[in-house]
């Protein structure tokens, strides 16, 4: 089969505005180059992030109608709890308004001044809150995950002998926890191999050292290890979610991804004491240990996601699937993109095809401004902005990967987007060499990517 069919059909449609070259120009100037600061009815397709942007079922919007909005002990809290355990297999929950805020509390918690957080590859809003807890993020991923045109089918696997340098050098007493994700985003939504997972396992048994799970895109990662880990493809996705959160400690999730829906997020584990301290600082931070910043609604709309996001193996076939296609149409199309192809995204490598534009003159964010103003489809920088600046030496950090994000949102977008989405940036890089590079007229201190204001450099 060329491509799995979407497994629904549609019953609600929302409009889109198509829009000229003209209107988009002015759009994105006015913009400062970053699609961040776009405003969302003047994009086509919107391919900036999977991230709170899915389309819910009927059955989730029916379940917002039975929404129990106490200010304690809604009755959607304990559901949604019973959901966490019974998928995910963690003891205790605590609710929080989306992912960062549970990054927060767990930072806070489990870090002390001075201490060493090693990840598989950083994320964003993961390492600044480590580093405000005063820890220092170490990148232990595998090397393959660099290297864009590596075609490891588990890119996002731990590299034992960095973490084993790491521990030698500091000693396991000054890493609190080891920081791993599935279907890392960083990398270009690489799956790590419950092999890896095992092993880390015994790894962090011998040294005393925690393993907490980013749990945002476990159900793209278990779609993977389904699909190509030997002894896998015979298992439910049910059944691998369930596998490789045994094997950790705890989590942090972002709700808006896997959970199909528009907010939410929480931090699970299975040691009391570090739950009842986690429960101490939701109240402070983000609303009583029963909402936790999410309402009745969202919490019942969320229970229904989890479960259904599980319920066959035929929704995350057509999610990482329908990726997957335009993946395939933008190889054909030969242009320079991330291998394999992630879950829940393609990444466009903007180096190779921007090599006329050097690092400093950020080449990935020019390429998403460059395809809003070819298409109207709005793409995400991932790349030396988003890497932000040592905050050591003040330098850009320069990341190997410079990349721009094509993110798909669950259950929103057709074939035929995807068809016009690859057509739109195949076009594009054919004129290529027009681009030019941009420089900062504004660039915030921290988390510069998503309010920052570029102008173009001038052509010769
Ligand atoms: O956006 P939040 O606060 O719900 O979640 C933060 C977050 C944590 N971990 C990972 C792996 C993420 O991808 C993530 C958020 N990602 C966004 C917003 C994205 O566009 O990918």
């Amino acid at each position: 089969m060329r491509h799995f069919p979407e497994p629904f059909r549609i019953k609600t449609v929302e409009p889109i505005k198509v829009t000229t070259r003209e209107y988009r120009e002015a759009a994105i100037r006015e913009a400062g180059y970053n699609t961040f600061l776009l405003k969302s009815e003047d994009v086509f397709i919107d391919l900036l992030t999977d991230s709170g942007t899915s389309a819910m079922s009927d059955a989730q919007w029916a379940a917002l109608q039975l929404g129990d909005e106490a200010y304690a002990g809604s009755r959607n809290f304990y559901d949604l709890e019973k959901a966490i355990q019974d998928i995910f297999g963690y003891r205790y929950v605590v609710p929080t308004h989306q992912g960062r805020a549970a990054e927060h509390i767990m930072s806070k918690l489990l870090i002390k001044a001075g201490d060493w957080v090693p990840g598989n590859m950083y994320f964003t809003t993961t390492r600044l809150h480590q580093e405000l807890a005063g820890g220092n993020f170490v990148d232990v991923i595998i090397d393959e995950a660099h290297d864009p045109t590596n075609a490891h089918p588990f890119k996002g696997n731990v590299d034992l002998a960095k973490l084993q340098k790491l521990v030698d050098r500091v000693g396991p007493d000054k890493i609190p926890y080891i920081s791993y994700e599935t279907c890392v985003n960083m990398a270009g939504g690489q799956p790590i191999s419950m092999a890896n997972l095992r092993e880390l396992r015994e790894f962090c048994d011998h040294h005393g050292i925690k393993i907490m799970l980013d749990n945002t895109r476990t159900v793209e990662n278990a779609y993977f290890i389904q699909k190509r880990e030997q002894g896998y493809a015979d298992k439910s996705i049910k059944e691998i979610v369930r596998e490789i959160c045994a094997y950790t400690d705890g989590c942090t999730c972002s709700a808006k991804k896997d959970g199909l829906v528009n907010m939410g997020g929480f931090l699970a584990m299975n040691d009391e004491d570090f739950f009842v301290e986690a429960k101490a600082q939701v109240v402070i931070y983000e609303g009583l240990h029963t909402y936790g910043g999410m309402s009745g609604r969202d919490m019942a709309a969320l229970a229904q996601g989890i479960r259904e996001a599980v319920a066959t193996d035929d929704y995350i076939k057509y999610r990482v699937e329908q990726t997957n296609y335009l993946g395939e149409l933008l190889t054909a199309g030969e242009v320079p993109h991330v291998i394999p192809h992630g879950g829940h995204a393609i990444f466009l490598d903007a180096r190779r095809f921007l090599r006329h534009i050097e690092q400093e003159q950020f080449p990935a964010q020019s390429l998403a401004a460059a395809i809003f103003v070819e298409t109207g489809v709005r793409a995400m920088e991932r790349g030396n902005v988003s890497a932000g600046r040592d905050p050591k030496t003040g330098e850009n950090r320069r990341p190997a990967l410079e990349l721009v994000r094509l993110t798909i949102p669950r259950r929103v977008y057709t074939q035929s987007h995807m068809d016009y989405t690859a057509e739109g940036i195949i076009n594009l890089y054919q004129k290529r060499e027009q681009l030019r590079g941009l420089r900062f007229v504004f660039e915030p201190k921290q988390l510069r990517f998503f309010q920052a204001r570029f102008e173009p450099i001038a052509g010769d």
